[in-house]
């Protein structure tokens, strides 16, 4: 079946029309950014992070300025502590919850315009908007019918029961491949509120396989060097709350017992390095790590996936783990900035910066893409996904957080009409990085 049926996944959402952020969750809250020179001050945003629990969107770094959302009872008691420490800031927004009664509103005007189209089918697929979760696993069904060698797969299921879908892109292998081809694996949506990563991810893999059909060159070269694995919304339960609670919700929906805080950093839950520096052991933190190395079951699946793979032989090399944003290509090590780095090191940040280069040739978007080791980079994370993929099950050398876009104007709020340039500059990303791994370490 190749139709999508649009209609009933925005009756589903009508609901959620006239209530886009219901709660008022983020009335008076607001965005505050700051410009940090010295390693003094990141160390004291960095403790005020973890004592006060503040969302920072972006981590305390001196790469990119620091932007937190502050509660609306506390920002000026935080002006005031900024100004004491001479520290400049800036509002960015204003009220948030009126930037997120927009972006829902747009959002549910793009799929009811959708809509009243009627059925569409995959040639029609509007690239250009957010889809809500059931939409990209009927995305995800139509890519499979469409294509001979891709199929859907169940990847696992999440808390609330709902199914993960996966593809897998299996075309003929060209005459230099491996045999079994190598495995290239991306995941989107781990984030609840990173819309763009699904969209991101669809919209290059969409594109990776009308460019294979139409003959193209590079699209026929990577699909026949190695098989892709694609995960495109990997936190159903979160991206759901996203759309009909709270915008900005992060985490997974997996409750914890004893405490009333919802869900788990996913992104912290990995097994690797995991309950060192960058994740808290508190279920109320928004970068909690859960109770145990992967006590989800979205991080679950991720790795049955890839014991299933070594079981089977499989070599997995590109392990890529798509969010927002700040336009950044995050190598290993994640969990610590003192850490040596590993001897892959050299070849991840050659490729890294073979990926950046193209994204920024692409539409030389504001800011550009920055590559580097995350922990020194930015800030130290342990149990996240890219020391996972790198040092755990999946072992795959080019193993990377990819930060899309913007670097803050927008931040997570980010607008539809930057989902096809974010595609386009990824998918010549993706094709820069294969073509980099084909060049110098392909057997
Ligand atoms: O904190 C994260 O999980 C990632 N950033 S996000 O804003 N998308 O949440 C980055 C993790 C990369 N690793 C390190 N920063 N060490
Ligand atoms: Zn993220």
């Amino acid at each position: 079946m190749k139709f999508v049926v649009l209609l009933a996944a925005v009756a589903a959402l009508s609901s959620a029309a006239s209530f886009p952020g219901k709660t008022e969750h983020y009335r008076g809250n607001q965005l505050i950014r700051i410009t940090v020179e010295y390693e003094e001050d990141l160390k004291w945003l960095r403790n005020i992070e973890e004592k006060m629990n503040l969302d920072f969107w972006t981590d305390p770094s001196t790469i990119r300025p620091v932007d937190v959302m502050v509660p609306r009872d506390f920002t000026s008691e935080f002006k005031r502590m900024l100004n004491k420490r001479e520290l400049y800031y800036k509002v960015l927004r204003q009220d948030l919850q009126d930037d997120v009664d927009n972006d829902l509103a747009e959002a549910m005007r793009a799929l009811q315009k959708k809509a009243r189209i009627g059925i569409q089918t995959l040639d029609d697929f509007d690239y250009s908007i957010y889809h809500p979760f059931d939409e990209i696993q009927q995305w995800a069904t139509d890519v499979a019918n469409e294509y001979s060698f891709v199929t859907k797969f169940k990847f696992g299921e999440t808390y609330e029961g709902r199914e993960i879908g996966a593809l897998e892109i299996a075309a003929p292998a060209n005459a230099m491949a491996s045999d079994p081809k190598p495995v290239v694996y991306f995941e989107g949506g781990i984030h609840a509120r990173e819309w763009i990563s699904p969209a991101t991810v669809m919209f290059f893999t969409g594109k990776l396989l009308e460019m294979y059909n139409n003959g193209d060159a590079d699209a026929r070269r990577v699909l026949g060097m190695f098989d892709l694995h694609i995960v495109p919304s990997l936190n159903g339960d979160g991206y759901v709350f996203t759309w009909t609670d709270e915008r900005l919700w992060r985490k997974s929906r997996q409750p914890n017992p004893d405490f009333g805080c919802v869900g788990t950093d996913l992104n912290r839950n990995f097994d690797a390095f995991w309950g060192q520096n960058g994740a808290s052991p508190w279920p109320c933190s928004i970068v909690y790590r859960g109770f145990t190395p992967l006590n989800n079951p979205e991080t679950t699946a991720v790795d049955a996936h890839f014991q299933a793979l070594k079981a089977a032989g499989r070599v997995t090399k590109v392990f890529i783990d798509w969010h927002s944003y700040s336009q950044l290509i995050l190598a290993p090590w994640s969990y610590s900035s003192a850490a040596e780095l590993p001897a892959e090191s050299e070849n991840q940040l050659a490729a890294a910066a073979a990926m950046a280069a193209a994204m920024n040739s692409t539409n030389s978007v504001a800011g550009g893409y920055i590559h580097g080791p995350s922990a020194r980079l930015l800030y130290e994370a342990s149990g996240a996904s890219n020391d996972y993929g790198f040092a755990s099950t999946p072992a795959a050398t080019y193993t990377y957080v990819v930060e899309l876009r913007d670097t803050g104007e927008y931040g997570f709020v980010l607008p539809a009409d930057q989902i096809l340039p974010s595609g386009e500059e990824s998918y010549d990303g993706v094709i820069a990085l294969l073509d980099y791994v084909i060049n110098n370490d392909y057997d």
